[in-house]
């Protein structure tokens, strides 16, 4: 089977394209992996180059040796990956180590994989692990409102939680672990995917203040479908703080342990402290 024929191809471009619709992937901003599985990898197979160059991947991910990620290119536009996805995406290859990677498809007219590739590898690594193999994709995107709270709520994970969960009735058991945010770093590099991937070891969700958002999931739709909840819960919220600065009435502590016990979720007391 050619690549473009792919169902996790198509689905992995269906994806950017929501979310460009979204309007969190302005200019190149954003980026995309999914961690294919072995039989999607055959059956693509007389696509895959061997031919690339090995290039450094910046951090090491032993765990993730020889596996093989479609990813965004850097620089690269989401609005353009449906129209032109051979010269927008990637298939990479890790070497035996997991500190090198090389291009097997795609990036057709030059370019390397995504800036936060560093981020996205260390992130699926704990991953992977943390959920005996089941997770799969890791988004990044520039959630306009969940960046705006990054400038007026503490930056702290209860304070982030609690708001989002108190948003929308859905939230706690779409979220249930909570969401984890870290403060102002400089994209793109080591220290910020360390910071993100200790984060990823509690939640699926990871904040970066002034900056955007990073969620891991099983599949396309689970991880699209936490950004776009938590996102819009950030919407409500932006929009509650902007008629008033307090709640008349909100879902309470207790609301919350009596929704866990009927929806089968656990969630942590951290999160359920008096106000
Ligand atoms: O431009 O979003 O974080 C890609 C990014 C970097
Ligand atoms: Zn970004």
């Amino acid at each position: 089977m050619r690549v473009l024929e792919a169902k996790f191809v198509q689905g992995f471009m269906r994806m950017a394209d929501d979310g460009w619709e979204q309007g969190w992937h302005e200019r190149n901003g954003g980026n995309l992996t999914y961690r294919i599985k072995k039989e999607e990898v055959d059956s693509v197979r007389e696509d895959l180059s061997a031919d690339g160059a090995w290039k450094e991947i910046g951090t090491a991910v032993p765990a993730l040796a020889g596996e093989y990620f479609l990813v965004t290119g850097s620089g690269k536009y989401f609005r353009n990956v449906m129209s032109d996805p051979e010269d927008s995406i990637a298939i990479i290859e890790l070497d035996h180590k997991g500190e090198n990677y090389r291009i097997c498809w795609g990036l057709v007219n030059g370019g390397r994989p995504t800036s936060e590739l560093p981020s996205h590898l260390m992130n699926h690594e704990v991953k992977m692990q943390a959920t005996g193999g089941k997770h799969r994709v890791i988004y990044h995107a520039h959630t306009t409102n969940i960046i705006a709270l990054t400038f007026v709520l503490p930056l702290k994970d209860e304070v982030f939680t609690r708001e989002l969960w108190e948003m929308a009735t859905e939230c706690p058991v779409v979220f249930p672990d909570g969401v984890g945010v870290a403060g102002w770093m400089v994209p793109g590099g080591r220290e910020i995917a360390v910071a993100t991937s200790e984060l990823m070891k509690k939640y699926d969700v990871a904040i970066w203040a002034h900056h955007g958002m990073f969620c891991s999931g099983e599949d396309f739709d689970l991880t699209f479908g936490l950004m776009h909840t938590v996102e819009k819960s950030a919407e409500i919220l932006v929009k509650m703080l902007s008629m008033r600065p307090d709640k008349l009435q909100t879902i309470t502590a207790q609301n919350f342990r009596d929704l866990a016990v009927d929806f089968h979720v656990s969630l942590p007391e951290k999160f359920l402290y008096e106000k």
